[in-house]
């Protein structure tokens, strides 16, 4: 009987275990990554993963979450920064855009750490997902750029005023 009982913890534990939210590195997102995660393995099973990536510049991030092996139900998956403490999973956490489970989102964000947060409820025995990220430097305009504009505008508004005297 107690045999039978630590036995019956010891399978709680690893179904508590399963349920745990995973964290996996994407390192720098530049090249498309694509990984898998979140195998349901028993209907109403949590999916709650997070998948870390870094910045150096500011880029437009393309990214998607499709399922496959099943449904995962309701979903969402959403680019979050780590907040203030720098640590994943924190409350300070905050979330910069979020998404459906779907393909072909643009995001840009500036130059930083984030995370992808995948979550939802598997509603078959067997369900899974992938999601594919990649990411593009976007050119921020330099100061001279800013000034040249400012000159220009300066022009045409000195034309306009001399235009309204004559
Ligand atoms: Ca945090």
């Amino acid at each position: 009987m107690k045999l039978k009982s630590v036995a019956t913890l010891s399978a709680l534990s690893l179904a508590a275990l399963a349920a745990q939210a995973t964290t996996t590195d994407l390192g720098s997102l530049g090249t498309a990554i694509t990984t898998s995660g979140g195998v349901a393995t028993s209907f109403g099973s949590i999916v709650n993963d997070d998948f870390t990536f870094s910045l150096g510049v500011a880029s437009t991030v393309q990214s998607s979450v499709s399922t496959f092996l099943g449904n995962i139900n309701p979903s969402f998956y959403g680019i979050y920064t780590a907040g203030l403490d720098h640590i994943v999973g924190t409350a300070d956490d905050v979330q910069v855009v979020g998404h459906g489970f779907s393909s072909g989102n643009f995001d840009t964000l500036a130059a930083g750490n984030y995370y992808f947060k995948v979550f939802g409820l598997s509603n078959a025995a067997l369900s899974a997902y992938s999601i594919a990220a990649s990411a593009t430097a976007v050119p921020v305009p330099e100061p001279e750029t800013y000034a040249m504009l400012g000159a220009g505008l300066a022009a045409i508004g000195f034309v306009v005023l001399r235009r309204r005297r004559d």
